[in-house]
């Protein structure tokens, strides 16, 4: 046997065993991973259904359209879809493209307060290419919405993007339009965590607001690692070229299949139920952190993510993450507003639920599993 399914096997009995944390993290099903590794990924097929640059492309024409289709029926909306991106990154420099041209200005959320790599941090193709400003969160750590509406006046960015991978509440997507409308810049939302509770109705939409909304598929949306753009139906052509040729070549056919197949799976009524659950799970997890005294960024979560801030524990971010591997906790260090160490050691850890819901933990258990956590910190602590 390869090497390589030793490897695998070592990985799927760590995904079983342990509890996982991780806020992007899932579980997608056994139909979706089917989907992903079937015969597709012989496929080739540059260009568009309808518009290609190859032959043999009548089957996955069929694929990439009913995946769109399936897409815009979870979201409910008649925007543009593009399913090719081979990621969220990808999706967000497809979207960039499409409306900016090197130099121009975007106005985003922090990294250290919750944004993203690719939304214009330094180190990152986005922050080189573009001229990134960004806004902040207030004292609690909710979105600074007079700081937005601030340095969009001051620097009249060509696009507004809201988003996070580390924001624990409801983004307000109507005050972001009207900031970005009384500058007269495109609106771009970055909802990759949050898909899922946008697709169930948890989470208010972007959809009718935003002019161009990016996600990956396997956070909450729970399918396969990809991306996917949507955009009003006057983007398309922009979005599409920016895709193809703009920033890739041939499509994944195989993971366009299993990004149809996780759009159906986001149309079953047991998905809303699921993400509810997701949500309702989070906040047992959080408050029993805040009742055993700990700090938590916002005091609180709307969605399936919260930040333990440990500031006050005299522990780091990367201190925590680490101890909790050894006791198969996984999750992940992440910096706080107001951040004082590197990214590297951080003040702090995300949690998030939506991986151990799939595998049906209980609001009980996550509660469980806070108290675990705290043990893991004591000792930590007793150690100092
Ligand atoms: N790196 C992902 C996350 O963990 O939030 C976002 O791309």
């Amino acid at each position: 046997m390869s090497k390589v399914f030793e490897i695998i096997a070592k990985e799927e009995k760590r995904q079983r065993e342990n509890i996982e944390l991780i806020a992007s993290e899932n579980f997608c099903s056994e139909n979706v991973q089917k989907a992903v590794g079937s015969c597709l990924t012989n496929k080739y097929s540059e260009g568009y259904p309808g518009k290609r640059y190859y032959g043999g492309c009548v089957h996955v024409d069929e694929l990439e359209d009913y995946c769109k289709e399936t897409w815009q029926k979870v979201f409910k909306t008649d925007y543009h879809v593009n399913v090719q991106p081979h990621s969220g990154s990808g999706a967000n420099f497809g979207a960039y493209l499409a409306v900016l041209k090197p130099g121009d200005t975007v106005l985003s959320l922090e990294l250290n307060n919750g944004g993203h790599l690719t939304h214009g941090s330094p180190v990152n193709l986005s922050g080189k290419i573009f001229n990134f400003v960004f806004y902040g969160v207030d004292e609690k750590g909710y979105i600074d919405y007079n700081d937005l509406r601030e340095k969009a006046l001051k620097y009249k960015p060509q696009l507004i993007l809201a988003g996070a991978s580390a924001y624990p509440r409801i983004i307000d997507f109507k005050k972001f339009r009207e900031v970005a409308d009384e500058v007269g810049a495109y609106f771009m939302v970055d909802m990759a965590h949050i898909a899922g509770l946008i697709a169930a109705g948890v989470h208010p939409s972007p959809f009718g607001l935003a002019d161009l909304i990016t996600t990956t598929t396997h956070k909450t949306l729970r399918g396969t690692r990809g991306g996917l753009i949507f955009c009003k139906q006057e983007l398309a052509k922009k979005v599409d070229s920016a895709i193809f040729p703009g920033t890739q070549g041939g499509p994944l056919q195989h993971v366009i299949a299993g990004k149809a197949v996780t759009a159906e799976e986001a149309l079953q009524p047991e998905y809303k139920t699921y993400i509810e659950n997701v949500v309702k799970n989070c906040k047992a997890m959080c408050d029993e952190f805040i009742k055993m005294g700990y700090r938590v960024v916002t005091g609180g979560t709307d969605n399936h993510l919260f930040l333990l801030d440990l500031t006050d524990k005299g522990v780091s971010g990367k201190q925590v993450q680490e101890a909790c591997d050894e006791v198969g906790i996984t999750l992940n260090k992440n910096c706080v507003p107001n951040e004082t160490r590197s990214p590297m050691q951080t003040s702090g850890v995300r949690i998030g639920t939506a991986a151990m819901t799939t595998k049906g933990f209980t609001a009980a258990q996550f509660i469980d599993t806070a108290h675990k956590i705290d043990e893991v910190i004591k000792k930590l602590q007793a150690n100092l």
